[in-house]
């Protein structure tokens, strides 16, 4: 049985079962309880507060755990980060207050900022040879300047509307964050393989969401450019249509550069190119 630590409730909760089930992991109880086993997996879930996760892991009380990782990295656990895992994507950023002539690091000098992510600013103070003076403070870090408790912030940034309406503007980036699995160290080889069963879905179930499946057809003497363009997992699926000449080509293609794919496939000659979306995809 491996023991995986999610937030009970904020920001990353949602998220992070939605994954489970995407990875055809059933969870018998709602987050009302403290924990829950699957009944189709080996799994038992606790639910805690995101701050404690890297602890629990470390104790080996959890075995591995979904976290930011800015708290992963603001608490120096020493366990491993296994796979980043694509949601709840923001930034750790300084933010002064908006009248502030702001040019460069060293203009933090002698001030003070208040945050609650001390050992990430500070080692971002120190490999810029800043002497600001760290406030650490437990929350409400972005009303700090506005009270007078401090020059500038160092906070959490998604959308940028909480440091706008606190009068602030963002002058640098210490981190992109984004939720993690991370694993105690000292896992035994029996939770080690039910992690590897656990990440393959994983992988599969992230693949599957970077690609499409696309579904064209083109005239023959255009396959070969046609397939420059979609390469495929193993190489193109081709099919002859009725009518002479013609053929059906089926492959996946990177949700990134989907669009530019599609207007080069036009030149080819594609015609009738229908896009689906995939559910899990094992390469
Ligand atoms: O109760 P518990 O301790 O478990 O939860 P929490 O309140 O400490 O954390 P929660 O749920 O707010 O955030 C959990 C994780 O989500 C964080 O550790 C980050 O990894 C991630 N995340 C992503 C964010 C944000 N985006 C975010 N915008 N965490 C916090 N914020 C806050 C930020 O602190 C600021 O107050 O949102 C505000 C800024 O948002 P914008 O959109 O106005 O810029
Ligand atoms: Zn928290």
């Amino acid at each position: 049985m491996l023991k995986i630590a999610v937030q009970k409730s904020g920001r990353l909760y949602e998220d992070s079962v939605k994954l489970l089930k995407e990875c055809g992991i059933e969870l018998n109880n709602g987050n009302k309880q403290l924990k829950t086993t699957s009944c189709n997996f080996p799994l038992e879930v606790f639910f805690l507060r995101d701050d404690d996760i890297p602890q629990y892991v470390f104790d080996g009380v959890a075995d591995v755990g979904i976290v930011g990782e800015n708290v992963l990295l603001e608490k120096q656990k020493d366990i491993t980060l296994v796979r980043k895992l694509g949601f709840s994507k923001c930034r750790l950023s300084i933010a002064v207050p908006k009248s502030f002539e702001y040019n460069s690091v060293q203009d933090l000098n002698n001030l003070k900022i208040a945050t609650t992510y001390s050992n990430i600013l500070q080692g971002f103070l120190t490999r810029n040879n800043s002497n600001a003076e760290i406030h650490e403070i437990s929350g409400s870090v972005e009303i700090a300047p506005g009270i007078g408790l401090a020059d500038a912030i160092c906070d959490l940034v998604s959308s940028g509307s909480t440091l706008f309406t606190n009068g602030l503007k963002e002058v640098e980036t210490i981190l992109y964050s984004e939720a993690v699995l991370a694993a105690n160290k000292n896992l035994s080889a029996g939770k080690q393989t039910i992690l590897d069963k656990l990440l393959f879905r994983i992988n599969a179930v992230k693949a599957a969401k970077n690609n499409k499946y696309i579904m064209l057809n083109a005239p023959n003497s255009q396959l070969k450019n046609i397939f420059t363009l979609l390469p495929g997992m193993k190489s193109p699926t081709v099919v002859p249509l009725a009518e002479e000449g013609w053929s059906s080509v089926q492959s996946v293609v990177n949700e990134n550069e989907f669009w530019e794919v599609i207007e080069k496939l036009k030149q080819f000659e594609a015609e009738g190119i229908i896009v689906l979306p995939i559910e899990k995809m094992i390469v």
